[in-house]
């Protein structure tokens, strides 16, 4: 039997940026995302009690033992939680540039957990399957949901799980990815947070700024207040990439090209447009703006960027399950 499952990314509004628990995947802070339609990945499980050990293809590529130890880890602890012994083919398809700071592994462990638990014969709640998605990768905690959703850092396994705060907003919002570079980058997520909370001196004034921050946008998001939302959006991403700057080394994923992006946005703004951005672990900017301001954008930015590098996506679903597989093992 094969499970085949699709789950969207998620770009954070407030960030999660750093870890309590690294075993557990238990993170410091609160966070607060945005799911989005466009990007996604959708993932086939087959569990196979004739193989040896599990085979993992990515966009219909075998990939090695080293390369996919995080997916075989993950499949370790599936096991573990449903009792089952014998290894599985798992095939992954994404629609996400994959390393570039579109949270390609929110995604892909969101689809892999959903795929690998139901094949594993395991009928989890969403929360559950929240839960587990967070053991493969923090962000893909949120990705179980679509819309606006929150993740509780909670204080244990049972009670770090992720929730929709509006799973279909009831106000404009859209997100407008400036693709500046869609090369792998250099310091990992996992990497880069580890580092700042070992090292960043900011890193106190981070908890209260994001214990704040998720307060007053979950008040914007129930008054459907896109400029105090998209405020608040960029100020936290501001402060979670100062943090980085101010590590012991201290080190940045922006580029050149990123900081044209923003300036291009607090221009656009002052102009009078409602546009905010926001950055992950990579140099991509997200515009986060009012669809009724789509053109308006697409207008200013394609002259700068290259409307080949423009990509819009709207509010996206939480997980799927999909009747055809990606691939025939
Ligand atoms: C976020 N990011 O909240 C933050 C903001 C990037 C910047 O979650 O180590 O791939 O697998 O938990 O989730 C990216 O980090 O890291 C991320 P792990 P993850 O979306």
């Amino acid at each position: 039997m094969t499970t085949t499952a699709r789950a969207h990314t998620n770009i954070a509004l407030v960030k999660y940026w750093g870890k309590r628990n690294a075993a557990l995947m238990l993170p410091q802070t609160d966070s607060l995302s945005l799911t989005l339609d466009e990007f996604y990945t959708t993932t086939t499980v087959e569990f196979d009690p004739t193989l040896s050990k599990d085979h993992f293809y990515l966009d219909g590529k075998l990939v090695a033992d080293q390369q996919a130890h995080k997916v075989v880890k993950f499949m370790d602890l599936v096991r573990q939680m449903s009792g089952r012994a014998d290894f599985a083919n798992i095939a992954s398809v994404n629609n996400v540039p994959i390393a570039a700071g579109l949270a390609s592994s929110a995604s892909a462990f969101a689809a892999l957990a959903g795929a690998a638990a139901k094949d594993a014969g395991m009928d989890l709640s969403l929360k559950d399957l929240s839960r587990l998605a967070r053991r493969g990768s923090g962000s893909a905690t949120r990705s179980i949901f679509g819309g606006l959703v929150e993740w509780h850092r909670g204080t244990d396994d049972l009670t770090s799980f992720a929730e929709p705060v509006q799973e279909v907003p009831k106000f404009g919002i859209a997100m407008l990815a400036i693709m500046v570079d869609t090369s792998q980058k250099k310091v990992s997520s996992r990497g880069g947070m580890q580092l700042v909370v070992e090292t960043s001196p900011y890193y106190p004034a981070w908890r209260q700024v994001v214990k704040d921050d998720m307060v007053a946008i979950k008040k914007a998001i129930a008054t459907g207040d896109l400029k105090t939302i998209g405020h608040i959006a960029q100020q936290n991403a501001l402060r979670m990439h100062a943090l980085n700057l101010a590590a012991d080394p201290g080190f940045t994923y922006f580029n050149g090209q990123t900081i044209l992006a923003m300036q291009t946005i607090d221009r656009l703004r002052e102009e009078g447009l409602n546009c905010y951005y926001t950055m992950d672990a990579g140099p991509n900017v997200k515009v986060i703006f009012d669809p009724k301001d789509q053109d308006d954008l697409l207008k200013a930015l394609s002259p700068v960027f290259g409307a080949e590098r423009l990509v819009v996506a709207k509010p996206g679903p939480g997980i799927e399950y999909l009747a055809d597989p990606v691939m025939k093992f």
